[in-house]
């Protein structure tokens, strides 16, 4: 059944043409910082706030971050959690996500099945998501002990991301890593944007408006941003610039942002 949240998400893609989500690891962050950079890139415009991050451990910060961000922001917070312990009850749902490429079982269910009741527990959403990481080694794809896609092989992200359709996920995410030296290629949206008709989100890498852009033009519908907010400075330029260049149709992208 869709809740409230994935509803939310699919309407405003659905206006936007795509939408833009800032990423907050909480291990960066306290919880004065987290609201306060929330409140920023709320004012920008961006659609929801993700927290979570791949070496995340402590849950008491993670429910303190997500619990003074939600007193500042109104958007929704999902959790976009690296393990069990990424749950926290003061979000507003959680990507119930597989890690599609892993080699360990424990990140393609085993995972998911000790955290299923307590989102119950919490009545959290959960949005199905299938994960799949791609390009480089980065701390995720060891984390999860991935076999990440190389970024020419376009044909094995859209068979990844074809499985996740067919086992009922409702969105499916190519992931680079956070600050992935490039984002993933046009080529491999393009293909996978071939195979699958549920919303694609990509993230890792990108940094500019102009890369943002360039990936909805190849088929995204949601594109994800953490390393640009953490690294600071002109968080409201660089937030209100990929916003814009994310929804469809927006012509402006400058790419010295
Ligand atoms: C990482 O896709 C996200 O999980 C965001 O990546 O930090 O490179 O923006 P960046």
């Amino acid at each position: 059944m869709i809740g409230k949240v994935e509803k939310y998400l699919l309407d405003k893609i659905q206006e936007d043409g795509a939408i833009h989500i800032t990423l907050l690891d909480p291990e960066k962050a306290t919880p004065q910082s987290a609201s306060k950079i929330a409140r920023e890139v709320e004012s920008c415009k961006t659609a929801a706030i993700m927290v979570g991050g791949s070496t995340l451990t402590s849950s008491s910060h993670l429910d303190d971050v997500v619990k003074e961000i939600k007193n500042e922001v109104k958007i929704p917070v999902i959790l976009f959690p690296n393990n069990f312990t990424g749950i926290c009850k003061h979000a507003d749902a959680i990507w119930f996500m597989s890690l599609l490429n892993s080699s360990d079982p424990y990140f393609i269910a085993g995972a998911q099945i000790w955290g299923a009741p307590l989102i119950k527990k919490f009545g959290l959403e959960a949005i199905p998501l299938g994960y799949i990481i791609v390009g480089e080694s980065s701390s995720v794809s060891v984390v999860g002990r991935a076999c990440p896609i190389p970024y020419n092989k376009p044909e094995l992200a859209a068979a990844h991301a074809l499985a996740a359709q067919y086992f009922g996920m409702r969105f499916v995410y190519l992931e680079a890593g956070s600050g992935a030296k490039q984002p993933p290629p046009k080529s491999m949206i393009e293909t996978v944007k071939e195979f699958v008709n549920i919303p694609l989100i990509v993230g890792g890498g990108v940094r500019t408006g102009h890369q943002a852009r360039e990936a909805v033009d190849a088929g995204a519908d949601v594109i994800v941003t953490g390393t640009v907010v953490e690294e600071g400075g002109r968080t409201r330029d660089v937030i209100r610039e990929l916003v814009n260049c994310t929804k469809t149709g927006w012509e402006g992208a400058d790419d010295s942002v």
